[in-house]
């Protein structure tokens, strides 16, 4: 392949930056920019894994000191020979760097370039390469984590274990198709085992997909609306949840408007929060427009955690508060636990669900709002050790696989003939191939490369 050529540190200043050349004639471009003085005066001399110092030339001008990294195919990223040349963090020094690469045969690098040649010469699979980028994009250790887990290849294993089930199913229904007077006395048995085993894969995959929703929190995060009457504690509550002063909280009604968003952190999940203004009769038109906005976010949010005073009789906007959020994602708190808590407002605010008892102020009953929390987000517990779901493209290539193990399913269950059972497995077998890279097309891999960043 052509080499390739471009700055794999970010275009900003820096201590050091790296240019990264891959392909089989990485090494002569190196040797047209790079004159090495230790340990080695050629680079001919470098074996794979090792490093040099020495000088970086373009035309004959003496550009920067550096250090050069030589990697020999197979044993690199890209599977290619490559080259690094890490230079002083100056952008201009950096970018004649890079011309002087491309001036001795080089050509520019497309975005997520280097990785896709990874991935073309067997050094990773589809779904490995997808976790390269998260990796770059993880915003909480939980997800950094998680990506590792799938660039080690926690999610191929998981599709290679399950495509060897479908194929072991495939491969028993297709000998029975070919062999049909052998098995001919054992039909019932051997139909009934198949049974067994398509409806075990089923729940494979259905808890595969079910791992998207895990997954898809630890990097996202979940939405989420504190919303009530005015005092009754939200931004107080947003605060003991932030552990930090975000919210202002006075004893005046109304002093929330704007939404204030905070990223907080409850157990494993990650909880967009947004403190919203307080329900009422609104005074003037800014507070209108804030309170305009909590109903918006409350439709819009995942989960809501609804703030009753408990040391006040409800008033009309708790009523038709209750009323709006009935039948919605909703937990309700009482607040105000260090004052004597009405039982009035305990029975009302039932209709929601059995309400959690606080004192935002003192931070009484908090683990158990926590735990409550967490239980509303309905997650199943994402073991990322296990490979999951992890964007859009796996999910769909899942829910394709999964249409046809419903159907060979239903087909071994409603027995049709054993031939469209065989077929649906053919397919349900193709999606997943697809999902890990295996017979993904030039188009789905090129997609994939396109939310890279140039250097990758
Ligand atoms: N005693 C007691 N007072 C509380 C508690 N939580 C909040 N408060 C007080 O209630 C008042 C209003 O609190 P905020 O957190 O500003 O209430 P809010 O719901 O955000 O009010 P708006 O922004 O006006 O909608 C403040 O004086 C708080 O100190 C609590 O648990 N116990
Ligand atoms: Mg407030």
């Amino acid at each position: 392949m052509d080499c390739i050529a471009a700055i794999s540190t970010p275009t900003a200043q820096g201590g050091v930056s790296m240019i990264r050349i891959s392909g089989e004639d990485a090494i002569n471009v190196a040797k047209a920019v790079f004159k090495p003085i230790y340990p080695v005066t050629d680079i001919d001399e470098m074996a794979g894994y090792t490093a040099a110092y020495g000088q970086v030339y373009r035309k004959g001008e003496k550009l920067d000191d550096g250090i050069l990294t030589v990697f020999l195919a197979p044993h690199s990223y890209t599977g290619e020979n490559v080259a690094e040349i890490t230079c002083h963090g100056g952008i201009l020094v950096t970018r004649r760097v890079l011309l002087a690469c491309i001036e001795a045969g080089a050509r520019y690098a497309a975005a997520g370039e280097f990785t896709k040649r990874a991935l073309l010469n067997g050094k990773m699979s589809l779904t490995e390469a997808e976790a390269v980028i998260d990796m770059i994009n993880a915003e909480s250790d939980g997800y950094i984590a998680a990506a590792k887990a799938q660039h080690d290849g926690a999610l191929s294993r998981r599709i290679e274990a399950l495509c060897s089930r479908i194929r072991s199913a495939a491969e028993e229904i297709t000998a029975w198709i070919d062999y049909p007077d052998e098995a001919e006395q054992e039909d019932e048995i051997v139909l009934s085992d198949r049974e067994k085993e398509l409806s075990d894969i089923k729940g494979e995959i259905d808890a595969l997909l079910i791992s998207f929703e895990g997954g898809k929190a630890l990097r996202d995060g979940i939405s989420a609306a504190i919303v009530g009457r005015t005092n009754a504690g939200k931004s107080t509550l947003m605060n003991l949840l932030s552990g930090e002063d975000v919210s202002i909280v006075t004893d005046l009604e109304g002093t929330t408007r704007d939404i204030v968003e905070q990223t907080v952190n409850v157990g494993d999940i990650r909880l967009n929060l947004a403190d919203c203004a307080g329900l009422r009769d609104a005074g003037d038109k800014a507070e209108q427009i804030g309170i305009e906005r909590m109903l918006r976010r409350l439709d819009n949010s995942r989960i809501i955690l609804a703030v009753f005073d408990g040391s006040r009789e409800l008033s009309d906007d708790d009523n038709s508060l209750i009323e709006r959020l009935c039948g919605k994602n909703v937990l309700p708190i009482i607040n105000k636990s260090d004052l004597a808590t009405r039982e009035d407002v305990i029975s009302a605010v039932k209709t929601l669900g059995e309400p959690v008892i606080i004192s935002a102020k003192s931070g009484e009953g908090e683990q158990r709002l926590l735990s409550e929390i967490v239980r509303l987000c309905g997650l199943k517990r994402l073991n990322p050790g296990e490979g999951f779901i992890a964007n859009d493209r796996q999910r769909d290539c899942a829910l394709r696989a999964k249409k046809h193990i419903d159907a060979a399913y239903d087909a071994i269950c409603g027995g049709f003939t054993v031939d469209a059972v065989g077929v649906e497995l053919e397919e349900a077998l193709s999606c997943l191939y697809e999902l890990d890279g295996k017979e993904a097309g030039e188009e789905i891999i090129d997609g994939v490369f396109k939310r890279f960043c140039v250097g990758k």
